[in-house]
């Protein structure tokens, strides 16, 4: 018998901040709202990003490149980092922006009051209408690429707050648990890979905010680095999610929006905070701390 199903759940539920919850039951809390008052940081463009390298976060700075890429100038940003290990999203400031205190989340000052925007989707969206690129102007073909925008919004967290959860973080590996978010996901590839199929991109054969939505999850998970989980889903076997990720990857807007406000793996790859394009080149995380060490 494994051990959760020994588990009689009370009446009602009470929080024990001691019980060992996994690797997030330090920052995780029944209750919302800021725990600490903490004044963001603002830099110079007009679009603010509070965020962290995650793919929930990557799918914004993507877009914000890709954008820039296509000469949009209004898009330049600056790229903060929240530490959400260290419970960064429950400062006042960014509760204010996010009151879901979960990255990403974006301020505008570009209009009067700021606006702000929270929820990666929203943000795409946000964006993709701000500047007129990336959102199909054709109803048949928009609406097709925001059907795929939602769809990655609906049904991520089975694979992050589901299958990402009980098979890579979880205190114990519950056969149960496992198996019913591994199905899941993998019937998910599926919908993509039979899309994928027999279109070049979601929406058809325009790249779109979709693609920019989808990849960092999906795309990521068919090259194995999302929860080294690549053989366990057998995800080589997604052959058409595999030729589009390969064709998303080699995006040089991509491949910048995938380091910034990046905080983990190779170093040279870490832009932890962007403040203008020539931190690419300058202030990745190798350069930055050789630079201390031969102070
Ligand atoms: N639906 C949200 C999900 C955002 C989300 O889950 N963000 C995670 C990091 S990838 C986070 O901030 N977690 C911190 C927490 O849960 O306290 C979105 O797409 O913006």
């Amino acid at each position: 018998m494994s051990e959760s199903s020994a588990y009689e759940p009370p009446k009602v539920w009470s929080w024990d901040k001691e019980k060992n919850g996994g690797q997030f039951s330090k920052i995780n809390r029944p209750i919302a709202g800021s725990t600490h008052e903490k004044v963001l940081p603002v830099g110079k463009h007009p679009l603010q990003l509070y965020s962290l390298g995650t793919p929930n976060g990557v799918k914004v700075t993507i877009l914000l490149e890709e954008l820039l890429a296509l000469g949009h100038e209004g898009a330049e940003y600056d790229a903060w980092l929240i530490n959400i290990g260290e419970g960064e999203q429950f400062g006042s400031g960014f509760v204010d922006i996010n009151p879901n205190s979960k990255i990403p989340a974006l301020l505008d000052h570009s209009t009067t009051p700021p606006t702000r925007v929270f929820e990666s989707g929203s943000i795409l969206l946000y964006l993709a209408e701000k500047f007129g690129a990336f959102l199909p102007k054709d109803a048949r073909t928009r609406t097709e690429a925001l059907s795929w925008l939602f769809w990655q919004m609906g049904s991520t967290p089975y694979l992050g707050g589901g299958f990402g959860h009980f098979y890579a973080y979880a205190p114990t590996k519950i056969e149960y648990c496992i198996d019913r978010f591994a199905m899941e996901v993998k019937r998910q590839l599926d919908v993509l890979d039979q899309r994928l199929a027999t279109n070049k991109f979601l929406a058809g054969d325009e790249y779109t905010l979709a693609d920019i939505a989808v990849y960092p999850w999906y795309g990521v998970l068919t090259t194995g680095k999302v929860y080294n989980a690549g053989e366990f889903l057998d995800v080589e076997s997604y052959k058409n999610v595999v030729r589009w990720t390969k064709e998303i990857a080699v995006r040089p807007a991509v491949k910048r929006g995938s380091m910034v406000n990046r905080a983990m793996g190779p170093l040279e790859n870490q832009l932890r905070e962007r403040h203008d394009p020539s931190d690419f080149d300058t202030k990745t995380q190798d350069k930055i701390e050789a630079a201390t060490a031969a102070k």
